[in-house]
């Protein structure tokens, strides 16, 4: 299997899930899920379920961790193991607030060899294959060249763990706030490291996310010249949630510094 000929179906297909959420009428019920404010629509299984028969239409051996279905971690050493957010930024999309995407990310023996973020609002395909580079709509990307003195940081408020993470959360953006340039909360995770691919922020944070939150946007950070790890500088996880820190890797050693004062 070529990966390429897999990003060039996949490209497709993403787009295609996108018009899923483009078609979404204003009647946007939702369930909710465990912990708070943490909420499933219609939408999110109908894109999950197109991109898992579009993908097995594809590649029958694929095998899937998403987010609106039971997992079991073993897939992810799996030959052919996609990790799937059908609608990254659930909260965004019942608002209608238009920042949300769909991020896939394709792992081979555990390795992440490709991954995939769409935002079909902007039609933005930020895409990145193991080993040779990023891409927004086919152009290059890197990450920037800021020093933390100018940069915009991107922070995720674990939404639906906010007694255990809010305090840190802010404690960690405050101090930020005075180091760095200015702050964002955007609400799609995916999208925050896409950006911090593109060069458009400089550090993500958030201590709590899922594997399908930052598996794609991971690869595309690295691709682009980034760094990614937990908030103790060690490697990300896939089997469980973590804390993702990111950056353009000039500003990294002095964020986890920054970040030690609240493990
Ligand atoms: C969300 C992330 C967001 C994070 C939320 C949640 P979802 O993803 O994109 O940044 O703060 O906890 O994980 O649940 O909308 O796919």
């Amino acid at each position: 299997m070529n990966v390429s000929n897999i990003t060039n179906s996949l490209t497709k297909i993403i787009r295609d899930a996108g018009k899923i959420m483009l078609g979404a009428n204003k009647n946007r019920d939702f369930d909710s899920k465990a912990g708070t404010a943490n909420f499933v629509t219609a939408y999110d299984v109908a894109v999950q379920d197109f991109l898992i028969k579009s993908i097995k239409d594809i590649l029958p051996e694929a095998v899937f961790m998403a987010e609106e279905k039971e997992n079991d971690t073993a897939v992810l050493f799996e030959k052919y193991c996609f990790i799937i957010d059908p609608i990254d930024g659930t909260t965004n999309f019942i608002h209608d607030y238009r920042h949300s995407s769909i991020s896939v990310a394709m792992l081979c023996g555990g390795e992440t060899v490709l991954g995939m973020v769409y935002d079909p609002y902007l039609d933005e395909l930020f895409t990145a294959e193991k080993g040779k580079g990023a891409y927004l709509n086919g152009e290059a990307i890197r990450v920037s060249k800021n020093p933390m003195e100018l940069a915009v940081v991107q922070i995720g408020s674990c939404p639906y763990y906010k007694d255990e993470f809010a305090d840190k959360t802010f404690a960690l953006t405050k101090e930020l706030f005075f180091k760095a340039s200015d702050f964002r909360r955007s609400g799609s995770a995916a999208l925050d490291l896409a950006y911090l691919a593109s060069g458009r922020c400089d550090i993500f944070f958030e201590f709590r996310l899922s594997p399908w939150d930052f598996a794609a946007g991971e690869l595309l950070v690295t691709e682009a010249g980034g760094i990614v790890t937990k908030s103790d500088g060690t490697k990300t996880a896939r089997a469980a949630p973590c804390p993702i820190f990111a950056s353009n890797g000039i500003v990294h050693e002095e964020l986890i510094e920054m970040a030690k004062g609240y493990i």
